[in-house]
């Protein structure tokens, strides 16, 4: 039954996680996770799964027990070798993840971000515009949540507009990379090549614009900070968790307000307030990022239950961000809690360094909308885009009254 005692002292799961139909709506295997103890054998796959918060955040925050340099994926980097060059953010570990991360929290932090701050506001204003115009009902995915960080994103870290349809589909095999060889990897298996070659032919020095986030991130390398060899890896890491994570952690922010009316007429009182943290919890609600893998670096014990040495620990973040024992309601959608201590953004030394430009993004959108639209309701019932990494979404029909 598993690699240990006929009678292992902790619970055994036979689902597969990343089964199309628990993809589909994973929220009552996750129930079933969490109320079966701190941590869980997921027989499939020969990993151990958290999806409680309380050890959720307690192994996020213990980068030395649980690694991430042996790969965030379920393949153990010690054994396979990755399909691209790992990152030197995400699949790296101190002292290593140091330097890049250093560079890049400076280059995307929020003193760098106000300069972008009026142009992207004026942007989002543009696009609600250009939506608007042309009808009160549409697709929030292909006309808004995918849009916007397709324009400004890209811009801002400076490469040409010329094969920016490459971002989405590279994004969405890199996410599903993550997980099992599934129909999902297969599915993307025939674009890799070609999609990679333009990726990282976008991250050289010539190919990026003046004064954006690349070529920033190559200065860091002119002054020491980082080495030249680093520098287009650190440009990569941009352009590949930059895209699909903010795309549909804006759709999911759309689809919540559809659904909880009062809301939208709350936020409506005070825009500028609640547009932040209402993204934030929206983030929580929705975990548009829902797992990650880490390593044990020895036998390590969670709640009871000693994961070996060199197991990989499949982490919940969805599953935390909606458990009661940490969450009062938590299938609420409701901006006026405190969302903060959500693990949408991971926690601790890997939380997300790019996070303040998606509550930029959401900000700018979010007023945007605000501005013209008093109500907002579901045309039919959004469709999802599988993914095994992911909370994706393909089309969500939705009709607004101006107002
Ligand atoms: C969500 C992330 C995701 C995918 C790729 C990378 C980071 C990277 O650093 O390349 S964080």
């Amino acid at each position: 039954m598993t690699p240990f005692a006929s009678t292992p002292n902790f619970p055994v799961n036979r689902t597969d996680p990343f089964d199309l139909e628990i993809l589909e709506d994973p929220h009552s295997f996750h129930a079933e996770l969490r109320d079966a103890g701190p941590a869980v054998y997921l027989e499939r796959h020969e990993v151990f799964g958290l999806a409680r918060y309380e050890h959720v955040h307690a192994a996020l925050t213990d980068w030395q027990g649980f690694q991430s340099a042996a790969g965030v994926g379920l393949s153990n980097f010690r054994y396979e070798k990755p399909w691209r060059p790992p990152s030197l953010l995400l699949e790296t570990d101190p002292p290593h993840h140091d330097a890049p991360r250093a560079v890049l929290s400076k280059v995307l932090g929020p003193r760098a971000l106000t300069k972008l701050r009026d142009a992207w506001f004026s942007d989002a204003r543009c696009l609600v515009d250009q939506v608007l115009d042309s009808g009160t009902e549409f697709d929030a995915v292909t006309e808004l949540a995918a849009p916007f960080p397709l324009r400004v994103f890209p811009d801002a870290v400076g490469i040409s507009n010329a094969g920016r349809e490459n971002l989405l589909p590279y994004g969405d095999h890199l996410f599903n990379a993550f997980g099992p060889s599934n129909s999902l990897v297969s599915k993307g298996a025939p674009r890799v090549a070609e999609l990679s070659t333009w990726v990282n032919t976008q991250c050289s020095r010539e190919a990026l614009s003046a004064h954006g986030f690349g070529a920033q991130i190559w200065s860091a390398a002119d002054r020491g900070d980082i080495t030249a060899e680093q520098a287009p890896l650190v440009v990569r890491s941009l352009l590949s968790a930059g895209v699909d994570t903010t795309v549909n952690g804006l759709a999911a922010v759309l689809f919540a307000f559809a659904t909880n009316p009062d809301q939208w007429t709350r936020l409506r009182t005070n825009p500028s307030a609640f547009a932040r943290s209402a993204f934030d919890e929206a983030v929580r609600w929705e975990s548009p990022v829902q797992t990650f893998f880490r390593t044990a670096t020895r036998d390590i014990e969670v709640g009871g239950t000693v994961i070996p040495d060199g197991h990989k620990i499949l982490i919940f973040l969805g599953s935390a961000n909606r458990d009661p024992r940490r969450w009062e309601r938590p299938d609420a959608f409701d901006i006026t809690r405190d969302p903060s201590g959500h693990v949408g953004y991971g926690m601790g030394i890997h939380q997300c360094v790019g996070q303040h430009v998606a509550r930029l993004e959401a900000e700018a959108l979010l007023t945007a909308l605000a501005a013209r639209v008093a109500t907002i309701e579901p045309v039919e019932p959004p469709t999802r885009h599988l993914n095994n990494t992911l909370r994706s979404w393909k089309s969500m029909p939705l009709r607004v009254r101006l107002g």
